[in-house]
């Protein structure tokens, strides 16, 4: 896969995507991410990349040309014509199908804007997928695109030591994940689940489903709708569902 970021800020984006498993990931050359910085197009000798908005009102607009600049220099490099995400709260939310569809994708294009947007032309001519990370205004589209490019690149084959372990979080199911416990067995006087202890391996995955129904109940019950239960297991979840 290869991640390209039209940015103002590309040192946030390289900085925060650079540690931990994302940047493991990069040197064992599964995936790239290259930072495209919007203000390199800029069509004037002062670097500027906004100017102020026709009809008025409050705040500066980021420019069409600049980030059509920018678009371009992906263009020439990409093996394929990428889908371009706009990171925007007027998005579909990202979820994990969401991941899972962009995750087959040989390269993407995140373009993240800066003060009160983008020039409304440039998007319909380059974007074709609005993004929202969740119903709340940021300051840019950098961190938006930094949580999407994390959640893709561990469905990367290889991206994760362990790689069944993508497969076996959270949303699978739609269910959450059940509770888990290492050393040592008590603390704060709290003891680990008998069951856990038992090698009994078929109890504890009984047990474990059984804790991974009962705290969808609990936290988010707008799950269940999605999660395939037994009629048994339904009965479980509704004993649990506090309203
Ligand atoms: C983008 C917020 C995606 C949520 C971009 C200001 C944004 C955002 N999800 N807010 N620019």
């Amino acid at each position: 896969m290869n991640f390209h970021i039209l940015t103002l800020f590309p040192e946030m984006v390289m900085d925060g995507l650079s540690t931990s498993i994302i940047g493991r990931a990069m040197s064992k050359e599964l995936l790239t991410i290259e930072a495209v910085n919007i203000r390199d197009f800029a069509e004037n000798k002062h670097n500027r990349v906004d100017d102020y908005t026709y009809g008025g009102g409050a705040g500066m607009l980021m420019q069409a040309g600049p980030v059509y600049g920018a678009y371009q220099s992906v263009l020439e490099k990409a093996k394929s014509k990428p889908r371009v995400i706009y990171l925007s709260p007027q998005g579909q939310t990202f979820s994990q199908t969401m991941a899972e569809e962009f995750a087959k994708e040989e390269e993407l294009v995140f373009l993240c804007g800066h003060y009160e947007g983008i020039d409304e032309r440039v998007l319909e001519e380059i974007v074709t997928d609005y993004v929202s990370i969740g119903d709340y205004v940021l300051t840019g589209g950098e961190l938006p695109a930094m949580v999407m490019i994390d959640a893709i690149s561990r469905l990367i084959p290889g991206v994760l030591h362990n790689d069944v372990s993508a497969e076996f979080e959270s949303f699978q199911d739609n269910l959450l994940e059940y509770p888990q416990y290492t050393r040592p067995e008590e603390w704060h006087g709290k003891k680990v689940p008998e069951i856990l202890m038992s090698g009994h391996h078929a109890n504890i995955e009984k047990w474990r489903r059984e804790q991974s129904i009962i705290r969808t109940a609990e936290r988010r019950p707008d799950l269940l709708e999605k999660a395939e239960l037994t009629q048994k297991e339904k009965e479980l979840a509704k004993k649990h569902l506090s309203i």
